[in-house]
């Protein structure tokens, strides 16, 4: 191994948009003095107002998290027996349905967006369906016509996992407008966070009001028409998110200088390929994934997984296992492997890289370097290997 090329401190594939350190403490004097930390107070009320504005949303809910989001989600829409989606995602989307009762039923994905297969989806449909839940993977928006088309003609909902899309636009539409509800994660390892957190989107009033009974024990003014839980986003992580919102835009420019040098420096790397900018699409650069094809590479994902923490480059193999292969949901009918080619084949051999707007210019370039040198190197051994045998 190079010295020199290897980073003293461990580069991780994310570290969370830290808001100023002096602003945080004004904040925090802010909420001491109203003695309000939870239930719906300022905080949450001018940051739920402020994110429906940046999103561009009519209704947005802030929740504790995604994954609590997406739950809550599922019951406003009233979903019933079986959910088409897919099993390339974060075991949240799946487990969601789970915790519902809902059945999933798996839906192969595309080999170049990673996002639901819409040509798929119909052959999937049973009397049991009540909804398709399709993620935005990495942010790159899904089919969203087809699949509004799909669900109108069956009569089904559109749950998004938007997790990844925060500020995603699709021909200037927000990604946030389309279905009947997205759940954004606000997670730390987002490009915008509260901490932990989450989002719904909707454009019905209604659901709204659902959606903010369900996250208060079900609550709706001294009554309780329903079982709900407690799902609420408390002042200071709200207040956070007020913070971290205004620093957001620069992150987001950041990655995408910092995507562009990937681009460049990785584009003629045998073995190596990822996604390019789509035509129409404001991306966010949540992440920077490639995949690794072992047979013009060299070494395959997982190997180049393990070589990269050498040089302390910490990467992640989002999303491996494959939800379909989880235990828990493996002898589904749906979740075989024949019937998810794609999806099987993308979550083996894709790695996500570091990418966030703490990293600097150079440390993309040395990460870049470092993947070219594992290729030579490992060609040169087998070169030198054959030439002795
Ligand atoms: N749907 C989708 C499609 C999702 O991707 C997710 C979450 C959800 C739903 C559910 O949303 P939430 O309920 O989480 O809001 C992470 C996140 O925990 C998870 O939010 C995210 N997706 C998933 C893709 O990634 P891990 O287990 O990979 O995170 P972790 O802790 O290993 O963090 C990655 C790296 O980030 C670490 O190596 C170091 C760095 N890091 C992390 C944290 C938390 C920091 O520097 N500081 C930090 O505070 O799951």
């Amino acid at each position: 191994m190079t010295a020199g090329l290897y980073f003293k401190d461990p580069l991780y594939v994310t570290q969370p948009l830290l808001p100023d350190l002096g602003e945080t403490y004004k904040m925090l004097e802010t909420i001491w003095k109203s003695k309000q930390l939870t239930n719906n107070g300022q905080m949450v009320k001018q940051l739920e107002k402020e994110l429906a504005d940046y999103l561009g949303v009519k209704y947005l809910s802030v929740l504790c998290n995604g994954t609590v989001a997406l739950q809550i989600a599922c019951k406003a829409l009233n979903l019933t027996g079986e959910v088409i989606t897919t099993p390339f995602t974060f075991s949240a989307t799946t487990h969601s349905l789970a915790w519902n009762n809902l059945k999933p039923v798996f839906c192969d994905i595309e080999e170049d967006t990673f996002n639901i297969n819409t040509d798929l989806i119909e052959s999937l449909i049973t009397p049991e369906t009540s909804a398709i839940l399709p993620v935005h993977v990495f942010g790159i928006p899904c089919n969203v016509e087809r699949i509004q088309q799909i669900a109108d003609k069956h009569g089904l909902k559109v749950l998004y996992d938007a997790a990844h899309a925060f500020g995603v636009k699709l021909q200037g539409k927000p990604i946030g407008t389309f279905g009947d509800i997205s759940m954004f994660s606000f997670h730390a390892t987002k490009v915008y966070h509260t901490v932990e957190g989450g989002g719904l989107a909707c454009n019905q009033g209604y659901l709204k009001e659902r959606i903010d009974s369900l996250r208060n024990f079900g609550q709706k003014d001294d009554t309780f028409p329903e079982p709900g839980t407690n799902a609420k986003l408390n002042e200071v992580q709200a207040g956070i998110g007020l913070l971290v919102l205004k620093r957001v835009e620069e992150e987001i420019s950041k990655r995408k200088k910092l995507t562009n040098i990937y681009r460049q420096l990785l584009v003629d790397i045998p073995g190596i390929t990822f996604s390019k900018d789509i035509a129409g699409v404001t991306h966010n650069y949540s992440y920077f994934a490639i995949r690794v094809n072992p047979d013009e590479y060299g070494l395959d994902r997982d190997q180049l997984f393990l070589k990269l923490q050498e040089y302390n480059i910490i990467c992640r193999k989002y999303f491996y296992p494959l939800c379909s292969n989880f235990k828990c949901y493996s002898s589904l009918p749906s979740a075989s492997k024949s019937n998810l080619p794609v999806a099987n084949r993308v979550a083996n051999s894709v790695l996500i890289l570091p990418l966030h707007g703490r990293l600097q210019d150079v440390d993309v370039i040395k990460i870049c370097e470092i993947i070219r040198k594992i290729h030579r190197e490992h060609n040169l051994r087998k070169l030198i290997g054959e030439r002795t045998e």
